[in-house]
């Protein structure tokens, strides 16, 4: 029978690992080259993975909720039709071909079954590299959950816990004079909620995995640096004019449509140009001043969550590449469809809670970035124009920037004076301006 292993595929570079979070065949199923195979789910990222064969199912051998190591033999497919008894482990047949073989790493070490069963009790991953110095240095599972990670999402990541290991020996050499080493990150101390009272009437509903990334994510960052919000009016007017006057055309030359998002972060990427200080991020004591300005762009999910697509150097790509990009990562995100690259390396965040009719917000910042831009729904309003022939009342397009930035680094007058710039590029799009 010549067959095809499914293997778990390498979905970023950092990546060893995945959970099987859906199948959508199962053993018997007839597939072809595209059909959905299945649902995984990284600490990073969500995709969906198509078959790249024909065939028909022989063999799955992790169900789902599976954690498995990239490379892993996730199935078998026998490529002729033939259904036959296969040994999991039997990969090195001659006719075999494996969809990632070269940059499949050698299965995940076997390490310490408590900190392995957290699994199911946690919302969290550990590497195994971070299980394993856990194992070797006694770190007990309730101690592992109390690490803050700075990791995507705050996983934990080597350095956490080798400060933590480090601050867990000063504290032990000194009980009283509890002295703080230079070297180890602070380790943020999570409060304990007060506890909820369940009525028999309440409903309890389980956190997705994603969900309680987000919220974890969330919690890390208000604790990690002190969030202060500005707000601003822009009158829009001339871009909403120009925008309503072009959309037609627009999408009949370029395919795409084109909605307020891209004007936006074609604003915010000329202000980051200008305020440098905006597009960076806090390490340690040390500023880490940003050379890309890659704007991430908050997309609502079908599911309810939330994720944040990278457009990458924001500042180097006119309208329609920003309308462009700003659509391909919507729809990738709208559909589990984005590669883990394409949410790395955000320098900046932009949320638009105008499409749901919102005005103002304070958006929580998105570690390890240092500002977050939300745009309010832009609405007609009266306002007071000064003309050489005096003040009269017009209908103007207006709305609300509100910017919420780290405290720590950003003062009330630097944050002011990039919203207010940010506003100023908008208030001053080119109503003429050529597509
Ligand atoms: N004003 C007026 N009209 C708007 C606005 C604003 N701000 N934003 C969108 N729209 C219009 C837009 O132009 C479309 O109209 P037509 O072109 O005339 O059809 C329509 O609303 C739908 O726009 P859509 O959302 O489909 O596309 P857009 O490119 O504007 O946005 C997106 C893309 C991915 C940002 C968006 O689809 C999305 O997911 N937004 C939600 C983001 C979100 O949930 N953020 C978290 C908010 S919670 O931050 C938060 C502070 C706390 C509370």
């Amino acid at each position: 029978m010549a067959s095809f292993n499914i293997v778990m595929p390498k979905l970023g570079e950092s990546i060893q690992e995945g959970t099987i979070t859906k199948w959508f065949v199962k053993e018997g199923d007839t597939i072809e080259e595209d059909d959905m195979l299945f649902e995984v789910a990284t600490d990073k990222v969500d995709s969906e993975i198509p078959s790249p064969v024909d065939g028909v199912i022989t063999k799955i051998n992790y169900p789902e909720d599976s954690l498995v190591a990239v490379g892993e033999v996730l199935a078998v497919v026998s490529l002729d039709g033939e259904v036959e008894e296969t040994e999991p482990e039997a990969t090195d047949s001659k006719d075999e071909k494996e969809a990632t073989t070269s940059d499949a790493p050698a299965k995940a070490e076997t390490t310490d079954a408590s900190v392995d069963d957290s699994r199911k009790l946690s919302n969290r991953f550990y590497s195994p590299l971070v299980k394993t110095i856990a194992k070797e240095e006694n770190v007990s599972l309730d101690e592992l959950e109390s690490i803050e990670g700075s990791g995507v999402g705050g996983r934990v990541q080597k350095k956490d816990i080798m400060a933590y290991l480090e601050s867990r020996d000063n504290s032990a050499a000194q009980p009283v004079a509890k002295t703080e080493s230079k070297s180890a990150a602070p380790v943020v101390e999570k409060k304990a909620a007060p506890p909820v009272s369940i009525g028999a009437n309440d409903t309890v509903v389980e956190m997705d995995r994603v969900r309680k990334l987000i919220a974890d994510h969330m919690v890390m960052s208000k604790q990690v640096s002190p969030h202060v919000t500005s707000v601003v009016e822009a009158d829009v007017t001339d871009l909403v004019i120009w925008r309503n006057k072009n959309k037609d055309v627009f999408q009949k030359k370029y395919g795409d449509k084109i909605t307020f998002m891209p004007i936006f972060t074609e604003a915010v990427a000329a202000a980051l140009a200008e305020f440098p200080m905006l597009n960076s991020s806090v390490s340690g004591d040390k500023i880490v001043m940003k050379k890309d300005i890659n704007v991430g762009i908050a997309v609502a999910k079908p599911d309810g969550n939330l994720i944040v697509p990278v457009i990458k150097n924001a500042e180097q790509r006119n309208l329609v590449g920003l309308t462009k990009e700003l659509n391909r990562l919507a729809n990738a995100a709208r559909n589990n469809k984005l590669d883990p690259a394409e949410i790395q390396g955000g320098t900046f965040t932009i949320t638009n809670f105008g499409s749901f009719g919102n005005i103002i917000g304070t958006p929580i910042i998105n570690q390890p970035q240092v500002a977050i831009l939300a745009t309010g729904i832009i609405e007609k309003k009266p306002a007071v124009l000064e003309t050489p022939s005096g003040d009269v009342i017009a209908i103007r397009h207006k709305m609300y920037l509100s910017l919420s930035y780290d405290h720590r680094i950003i003062d009330g007058a630097l944050g002011g004076a990039f919203l207010r710039r940010i506003a100023d590029h908008l208030e001053q799009f080119d109503i003429n301006r050529a597509i």
